[in-house]
């Protein structure tokens, strides 16, 4: 199979795909007319991280980790003021030191009119992008790389804090995402249903592939390496929390939502063929409540392994306000959640990572100084029933907690976060504080190396 992907300008592609994609779908081949889905699985080299049935191997070994999310660490490695090196290194050592060498971190961002939208953004308007962030994660790749880390680098983002599929709604219907804001207007469900209008938008597609294009084909500025020829980088994904509606609504957008992972997978596994595809999802949860259904988006070779989420007080499994409460009940239901997804991994032949799961600190306080007794408890036993499973040769391969907050700070009254904040794990629409893990939450890092290092111990 030839795979000849052309760099082209987006707007140039855009005439020819206007023209070959209907509105209902727009496969992989139609958007560029010169690339073919369904490519061959990754090149195993031994750098890089591979997948051999439900595993991850490295090298000889199986690869399994306890992870982060950081979803602004491209932010931190920026040169200059905008970014923040000397701290990246210092939290990175600190994350390496713990064991925690795999982190899930945002690669692309668009400009949008969100209340609670980052900002700058990595794409400032269509098919333009701020180089000092395309810099940030340069930088951060090759500190990361110095420390044996893996890197989980996201496209595009289901929700409001980057802009994300809503901006491009935005951008190729001419809708204003502040019509659907809901920071302004409480209305989650609307937002989802406007969000999911991004699949089926072959205009947008094409500025989606063109911005994947861009990130994934890039030299790295300070080792000279290609992305695509960098072994820090394990996967490439999707988006973050990709779904096809709301919670319920929006089994109509079904198809072409499955048909976007598919081709999508395709496009990406064509430009980084040594690398590994995943998509983001949160599972079942965020597949309108469906094992068949995430099953079926999943059921694609371009695809190499499953991802899901884990959110107990979102989903009002417990309280927010006091996770103590409920923690009992709640977890029991996280665990057949868990079990659930690993044990449908192992049916697909493809392995899985919980790639988020957090809780709230206790009494529901954001302050760092307040302590963590549920949380530690809820992390415990969740790493407890992955390393058990592990263990015993299933398919579960790890986790990345949400999130890594670092040194991050925050000293608004209101706990919120605006543009020039330093970063915390909590992005800019929650609370600053809320899911964070600090440098300073001693018995949670504890729980967490604890499990790393026993979970690179198993064989
Ligand atoms: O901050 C949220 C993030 O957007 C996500 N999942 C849940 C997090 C906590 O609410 O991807």
């Amino acid at each position: 199979m030839q795979q000849t992907t052309m760099v082209r300008g987006w707007k140039a592609v855009l005439g020819g795909v206007a023209l070959a994609c209907t509105l209902a779908a727009c496969s992989s081949k139609d958007a560029t007319t010169d690339v073919e889905v369904d490519a061959a699985a990754p090149a195993a080299t031994d750098d890089f991280v591979r997948v051999e049935g439900t595993h991850f191997v490295l090298g000889d070994k199986p690869y399994r980790f306890a992870g982060a999310n950081f979803w602004y660490g491209a932010y931190l490695g920026a040169p200059g003021e905008l970014g923040d090196r000397e701290r990246l290194v210092a939290e990175l050592d600190q994350l390496s030191e713990a064991g925690i060498d795999n982190l899930r971190v945002l690669a692309m961002s668009e400009a949008s009119g969100f209340k609670r939208g980052v900002s700058p953004a990595i794409m400032t308007a269509p098919g333009q992008y701020d180089e000092n962030l395309l810099q940030g994660i340069d930088f951060l790749l090759d500190e990361m790389a110095k420390r044996d880390m893996k890197a989980v680098l996201y496209l595009n983002n289901f929700w409001q804090w980057s802009g994300g599929m809503s901006q491009y709604v935005e951008w190729f219907t001419g809708d204003p995402v502040s019509k659907f804001d809901p920071d302004e207007t409480g209305d989650w469900n609307g937002f989802m249903l406007n969000s999911a209008r991004f699949y089926a938008l072959a205009d947008a597609q094409v500025l989606y592939r063109e911005a994947i294009r861009t990130v994934i084909t890039r030299t790295n500025t300070i080792n000279g390496k290609a992305y695509v020829d960098d072994p820090t980088v394990m996967s490439w994904q999707l988006a973050n929390e990709p779904r096809p509606g709301s919670d319920t609504e929006g089994h109509d957008n079904f198809p072409v939502f499955k048909q976007w992972i598919h081709d999508t997978a395709g496009y990406i596994r064509t430009l980084a063929p040594k690398q590994l595809v995943s998509t983001g999802s949160e599972g079942e949860w965020g597949t309108l409540r469906s094992a068949e259904l995430f099953y079926e988006s999943h059921d694609t070779p371009n695809v190499d392994y499953l991802t899901f989420h884990l959110w107990p007080s979102n989903w009002s499994w417990m309280d927010h306000h006091d996770p103590a409460a409920r923690l009992e009940s709640g977890t029991v239901l996280a665990l057949e959640y868990i079990d659930r997804h690993i044990d449908l991994a192992g049916r697909m032949g493809k392995p899985i990572v919980l790639s988020e799961f957090g809780l709230n600190r206790d009494k529901g306080s954001y302050d760092p100084a307040s302590p963590t007794t549920a949380r530690d408890a809820f992390y415990k036993t969740i790493f407890d029933r992955v390393y058990a499973r592990a263990q015993a040769g299933d398919a579960i391969a790890g986790t990345n907690f949400w999130a890594w907050g670092g040194r991050g700070r925050t000293t608004n009254a209101d706990w919120m976060w605006k543009a020039g904040d330093p970063f915390t794990g909590d992005p800019p629409q929650e609370a600053q504080g809320l899911f964070s893990l600090f440098d300073s939450d001693a018995s949670t890092l504890q729980i967490v190396s604890d499990h790393a290092k026993a979970m690179r111990a198993l064989d």
